[in-house]
């Protein structure tokens, strides 16, 4: 290469997939996509613009963006039985800000998790809900059973009357009370918006709670968690109305361009998710729960045994005992386990740094193939790292060499493999 800047650079790229190719990526707002999203994104689409809507554009040059846009809607309608859908928001924090642009003004009272009992940032005044100028009030939460606390949560809407009631979460084991709340948000005239970042690919697969039939008005999400999606974000919308609102808050209020290159790997996520998706949402599910059970057994404090640790990807363990989140998660990290520390509802957010858990998911590793007697050997490996303090990377490596390929997809291919266009097209 010529220029030393970009081998360095190239090298950095390099040392990453390798060091992800013998590791077990277990971030659980994480996912690899399959290699024909890849193809989406180096395409000509990431060079574009296309601000606006299908065939009613500000630019011209966009007569296959149109085609290819206009189609993704389709298949993201018939994925998500909706009437509505808009695939513009690059983020799901840009989803959140669009929805709360649309359905509420500068002062509104919004109901949401606090980020200690699993709220996401962006749900949160310090960050977009704050940015819309909306007062955040926390919803009274179940320790126990990590979950809204429905008749709290129902006194707290009547007393402060809400115009958003935000469900959903980062931190996200069981299915939220959504339809227990219809009635109140319609009684003081509130909107319900449900957070699906990190569940859209469980929803996708008819494998965790409906929201739209539950009550929700619109759903937002980032579609690269459970669903394995290039990065960016989505909003569903119950009705072609409230539709409108969204996309007018989403362009111009706040995307110029969307990315049209993600937009393209987002098409071809929806159809892998329309061939595949129940299996994949299923057998994510199971691998949480065996996994979540494997380390139980092996003494570790995994929240809520009596309700079956979890019905979604993640799993929630507090290791105050052994050493708390961020030892535990730099522990894992040396021997090639990589997840990360999260805060407990016990927890003080000022805490954040060293706090009393973990948090496990298990979409990555399922895309690569694993079930549930892996679920139980990794287990091990966690036993043997964090408690036994053993080294087990050679184990950690010999594990990824049986499950190297991506799957639930048309064309399997290897998951972490650097591929050079410069050097295959030199
Ligand atoms: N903060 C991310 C997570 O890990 O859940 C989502 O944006």
């Amino acid at each position: 290469m010529k220029s030393e800047s970009v081998s360095k650079i190239i090298g950095i790229l390099k040392e990453h997939h390798a060091w992800l190719d013998e590791s077990l990526p277990m971030i659980a707002s994480e996912n690899v996509t399959s290699i024909l999203v890849r193809e989406a994104l180096i395409s000509d689409f990431g060079h574009r613009y296309a601000e606006g809507k299908p065939f009613k554009r500000f630019y011209q040059g966009c007569r296959f963006i149109d085609e290819l846009e206009s189609f993704a809607i389709e298949l993201a309608k018939k994925l998500f039985n909706a009437p509505h859908v808009d695939l513009r928001p690059v983020s799901g924090t840009v989803a959140n800000l669009a929805a709360y642009y649309a359905l509420a003004k500068h002062g509104d009272r919004m109901v949401a998790l606090s980020v200690a009992h699993g709220g996401h940032i962006s749900h949160a005044e310090l960050s977009a809900a704050g940015v819309m100028g909306l007062r955040t009030y926390s919803f009274p939460f179940d320790e126990k059973k990590m979950n809204i606390n429905v008749d709290e949560g129902i006194k707290l809407v009547k007393e402060i009357k809400p115009k958003l009631i935000l469900f959903g979460a980062s931190l996200f084991l069981f299915p939220h009370p959504v339809k227990e709340f219809r009635e109140v948000a319609d009684e003081v005239n509130a909107y319900i918006i449900y957070d699906a970042a990190h569940v859209l690919g469980l929803i996708a697969g008819k494998q965790f709670q409906d929201p739209l039939r539950e009550g929700a008005d619109v759903v937002t999400a980032s579609h690269h968690k459970t669903f394995f999606g290039p990065q960016g974000g989505l909003i569903i919308s119950k009705s072609e109305e409230l539709g409108k609102k969204i996309e007018k808050a989403v362009f111009p209020g706040l995307v110029s361009n969307h990315h049209l290159h993600h937009l393209a790997g987002l098409a071809i996520t929806l159809a892998e998710f329309l061939e595949f998706g129940e299996e994949y949402a299923k057998q994510t599910v199971a691998n949480a729960k065996a996994l979540a059970q494997a380390l139980y057994d092996r003494g570790f404090n995994v929240l809520c045994p009596d309700l079956g640790f979890t019905e979604s990807h993640q799993i929630a363990v507090d290791v105050r005992d052994l050493g708390g989140g961020a030892e535990v998660a730099e522990t894992l990290e040396r021997n090639n386990i990589i997840i990360n520390k999260n805060l407990l509802p016990w927890d003080d957010i000022k805490n954040a740094k060293n706090p009393s858990g973990i948090r496990i998911g298990v979409q990555e590793i399922t895309r690569l193939g694993m079930c549930e007697s892996e679920m139980d050997y990794i287990a091990e490996l966690f036993k043997k790292a964090v408690v036994d303090k053993k080294d087990v990377k050679d184990e950690v490596r010999e594990l990824r060499k049986e499950f190297r390929k991506i799957k639930y997809t048309f064309v399997e291919s290897d998951a972490y493999k650097y591929i050079s266009l410069s050097e295959v097209l030199a």
